[in-house]
Formats: structure tokens, sequence, C-alpha cells
């Protein structure tokens, strides 16, 4: 089945003029994924033009490029800042299920340029992808942990040897977004250990990862924790709170502090953004889907909304307090 779908993708992809392309503030499973994925192509295909846009990094990830190339000067880390669709084939746009994620440099509309797309991804889908024309050719596998392990199986299926700096990317990404294996299954450890060696010190990719947080960042948490409204639902209980920017790692600790589902609220420019998060014994043991929940509401309140079990968010223009009492009233429905 998945040598099929591989095969699939490579004979859709063959002789084309190929642009890789992911979400926006790039986390290191979106850096790790296209730079992998570009090395194999270029190994497969030989002779075709093969090239990566990036908008911009998360700081993590610019921290973490920072390191590896200290690590490795003579790494490829190039890539585009400015993306032209003219004498461009197909388009693969990795770790990202949804156009609005992808920020270009001249606000061009993805999915009016009549240009293929080929979505290779780890997160959850719902109905999104038929509006962009569902493509036969893509490899989405809701059961990864990252998407750095989809085109890890790619190598392993068309034989193509990896370097150390390429493992060390992957197994980076796999660590990332399995958050540290918590959110993790089998496989996860599995591709981990196919990708250590004696090349390769587990403590050094730790090493690698360690960055140092911001003093915005910490006052967000804590504010975050300061503000933080409980809500118990039988045995469970719920963290509802607010912050103007790092929703995603305060709703983090507030699931580390005892919440079993946390929910956060931040105000952007022009837009609200809430960030969820609960924990994986609690999706599994109640079927609770966060990424099912915020899709649903954000299509009723014309938003974005979509993820994980575990992870979600949402951005919408809508007055923030009756989307989160509706969130609310979901998640207990599953508590
Ligand atoms: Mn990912």
């Amino acid at each position: 089945m998945l040598k099929f779908k591989f095969d699939n993708f490579i004979a859709f992809i063959q002789n084309k003029t190929i642009k890789i392309l992911t979400h926006d503030l790039v986390d290191i499973d979106g850096l790790a994924s296209c730079v992998t994925l570009k090395y194999f192509l270029t190994q497969y295909f030989k002779e075709q033009e093969i090239s990566i846009y990036f908008s911009e990094f998360a700081k993590s990830t610019k921290q973490y490029i920072r390191n590896l190339t200290k690590k490795f000067p003579e790494f490829d880390f190039s890539f585009s800042k400015s993306f032209k669709a003219s004498g461009t084939d197909v388009i693969l746009i990795v770790d990202t299920n949804n156009l609005n994620q992808i920020e270009l440099n001249n606000n061009l509309d993805l999915s009016n340029l009549g240009i293929p797309l080929i979505f290779i991804d780890h997160h959850y889908l719902g109905e999104k992808l038929e509006k962009t024309k569902l493509n036969a050719s893509n490899l989405i596998f809701e059961n990864y942990s990252s998407t750095a392990e989809i085109i890890l199986n790619l190598f392993e299926y068309y034989k193509i040897p990896l370097t150390v700096p390429l493992k060390i990317l992957i197994i980076a990404a796999i660590i990332t977004d399995s958050g540290f294996f918590k959110h993790g299954n089998n496989r996860t450890i599995q591709n981990v250990s196919k990708l250590i060696g004696e090349d390769i010190n587990i403590q050094d990719i730790f090493f690698l990862l360690k960055n140092e947080i911001d003093i915005s960042e910490k006052i967000a948490k804590i504010k975050g924790m300061q503000r933080v409204k409980m809500i118990r639902e039988g045995d469970f209980l719920i963290g509802i709170s607010k912050v103007s920017s790092y929703g995603a790692s305060v709703a983090m600790k507030l699931i580390n502090l005892g919440f079993d589902v946390a929910i956060v609220l931040s105000k952007e420019e022009n837009q609200y953004r809430i960030n969820t998060r609960a924990k994986k014994a609690v999706c599994i043991n109640t079927g609770l889907h966060l990424g099912k929940i915020l899709e649903e509401i954000s299509e009723k309140y014309k938003g974005n909304g979509g993820g994980h079990d575990g992870a979600a968010s949402l951005t919408s223009n809508i007055e923030s307090d009756t989307i989160i009492t509706q969130i609310i009233e979901k998640i207990k429905h599953y508590l």
C-alpha cells in the first residue's frame, strides 16, 4: 500500500520542475521534511530542478539552524525567500494541510495557479482537501508523529542512503513533533532507533535542540498561569486562559500543571487565535479529538481551525467568548 502510494507519487512528479513549500513560522519538522525531501529527490531524479521556498522560521528553528551549521558548516541549507510560480510544474506542500498556513511573498493564491499541489503531511485532514482538488499522489498519514518520518520512508523504499546531518535533522523533527515521544507510538521510537548509530549520539541532538527561552515567553507563561480559570467536569479539569502571545506554549504549560484540557486565547493583529491542548491519555480514553472540534467550529465561523487529537488551533475574527463557550461544550461531550 505504502509502496504503491510512493510509486504513484514518484511517477507524478517525474520530469517536472518541483517547488517544495511548508507552513509559515517553519518548525523543525517543516524544515527537516523540506530539506531531506529535496535531498532525496535530487538523488533520485538526478537532473530535475528542485527548490525549497521558506517564509519565516520559528525562533527555535532559527536557533537550531545556527547550532547545526556550527556543527556541519558544509551542510546545504539553501532555499529561496521569494516564490515564483512561473516555470513550476508541481508544488509539494509539506507538513501542512491548509493552504492558509502558507505565507507567500507575493500573496499568490496557491489554489488558483493551475499548478498541481501534492500534500505530504501527518495532520488530521478533515474535508479540507476536497476543496483543493484531491490529488491521488498525496502522501498523508495521520498516524505518523512527524512528516519527516514519511520522508524517511521514501529513503528506505528507494534505498537512498542518508547523510549524518540529514539523520540528525529527521531525529530532531521526530523528537520535537512527538513532544519528546509523549505523542508518539511504537514506530516513532523504532524510527529514531533505526537512525541512531555509532555516528550519532542522542545527547548531541538534545544539545542541538537546546533553546534559550525568551523573557517575553517566560512572562506570557507566568501571566497565563495567573489568569487561568478552571472548569471541573467529573474527574477532568479544563483550564482556560488568555495571553497576548505564546498561546501554544502557555497551553502546553497548563497541561504540565495538571489540566486535562487547556484552551488559551490570544489576540493577534486583527484576529483571535485559540490554542488547545489535551493529555494524550484523555484523547485515547474518551475519543476527544481537538482538531476535529476546532475544524467543525471554524467552518461555522469562517475561521481556520484544525490539528491533532491532543493539539489544535483556530483563528477567527468572530468574538472569541462565543467560540470558547462552544469549544468547551463540545469538549464536555467527550469527558
Ligand atoms: Mn509536523
